[in-house]
């Protein structure tokens, strides 16, 4: 840059000024926008536009001074004077903007985001299949009217066995069949822990601290010694009922049932009862219900004969009553009647989902899991 490159001044008037100013600029402003261009390659490019514009000796800025300011008639010195400052402004605001400390176009890009990019999706958490059925089941007995307790899942023989009505030599006592809490043999044979093989404890429990009427559902997780295979798990979900009042006869409980049934499978299912065996009821039943897979024809799943055995049932035992007598005496077995349920939670959700293993519940599969959600 030499001192040739500032034109002369043709004459001193606002117009000529501005028209001159004008030109500096933005010849500056270009030098500005080339300068940022090459920062890419070359370090010093800011460096040289400060030096070109501003560099004490040949600096632009201090060629304007002499050339323009010292030969100006005294009249036109201020405006000239005025217009230069504003100049030196700006070019001194174009080499701060671009030079000032912010990062290089190269570090910008290096740590540039693509906006356009699928954000990160959160997986939301959803009902377990197990928790989902165990919920439903619950729901259409407390549409009923029925309360719904739970209870320890440690508990005494005395809850799990005696009073139940399980005779002392009952095979379910076995530690073969029933898992027992180690080192109890200081204490009586009733109060010795093991987990629960069913639910019916909380029932007892229940019927122990309030007198009849009683109409109450118990979910929750029961233990039994059993090897798993695709259709047992050492751990599994019950719900089991009861429903305890004056006049409560088998009617009740078929038509409750049938009701259940209907709201948990379909308005078109059908149920039947079977004799079968509790000790906790008398009479007890087996109950079934249509096919909910081939409407009753006859398919693989129902092994070809129309029906699937779903739950247990029963009239409740009077020795039951008599048990829970001893700490309320309205459980008069000659004044009050009542019927009792009990459901596999597991075998209800395989039924309804089309599951095969019991195992794919507890495997903790997202793949599996990930349908249900
Ligand atoms: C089944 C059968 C059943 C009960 C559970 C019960 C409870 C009390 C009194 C009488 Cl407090 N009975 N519960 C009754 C009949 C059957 O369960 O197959 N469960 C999976």
């Amino acid at each position: 840059m030499t001192i040739e490159s500032i034109p002369d001044l043709p004459e001193y008037s606002e117009a000529s000024l501005d028209n001159a100013f004008a030109l500096l600029e933005r010849d500056a402003r270009s030098e500005a926008a080339a300068a940022h261009l090459r920062l890419e390659n070359d370090p010093d490019a800011w460096e040289n536009f400060r030096l070109g514009w501003l560099g004490r000796k040949q600096g632009r800025l201090n060629q304007i001074s002499s050339k323009w300011l010292k030969s100006a008639p005294p009249e036109a010195r201020k405006s000239l004077g005025m217009r230069f400052n504003a100049f030196k402004a700006v070019l001194e605001a174009l080499f701060a903007s671009a030079s000032g400390s912010g990062p290089s176009d190269a570090a910008l890009a290096a740590e540039a985001i693509d906006i356009t990019l699928p954000g990160t999706r959160r997986l939301t958490g959803a009902e377990h299949p197990i928790t989902r059925t165990l919920n439903e089941i619950v729901s259409v007995f407390a549409a009923l009217g029925y309360s719904v307790g739970v209870g320890p899942e440690v508990e005494t023989d005395y809850y799990n066995f005696e009073s139940m009505n399980f005779p002392p030599g009952h095979p379910a006592r076995d530690t073969q069949d029933t898992l027992v809490v180690a080192n109890q043999d200081r204490r009586q044979p009733r109060d010795r822990l093991l987990l629960r093989t069913h639910t019916s404890p909380v029932q007892m429990r229940t019927m122990e601290s309030q007198p009849p009427p009683v109409r109450i559902v118990i979910p929750g997780k029961v233990h039994r010694n059993d090897a798993a295979d695709a259709t047992h798990s050492p751990i599994f979900h019950q719900v089991e009922g009861l429903c305890v009042d004056t006049n409560v006869t088998f009617s009740d409980l078929k038509g409750t049932l049938d009701h259940a049934m209907k709201a948990l499978f379909g308005s078109s299912v059908k149920t039947r009862f079977f004799p079968s065996f509790f000790p906790f009821t008398e009479p007890s039943a087996d109950v079934q219900i249509s096919c909910i897979f081939c409407g009753g024809k006859g398919c693989r799943k129902c092994k070809q004969s129309g029906w699937i055995e779903l739950l247990g049932c029963g009239m409740v035992d009077p020795a039951v009553f008599a048990f829970a007598a001893e700490k309320q005496p309205a459980y008069d077995p000659k004044k009050i009647s009542g019927f009792a349920f009990g459901m596999g939670v597991e075998r209800i959700a395989m039924m309804k989902y089309g599951i095969s293993e019991i195992g794919q519940f507890y495997a903790g599969d997202m793949r599996f899991l990930g349908q249900f959600a």
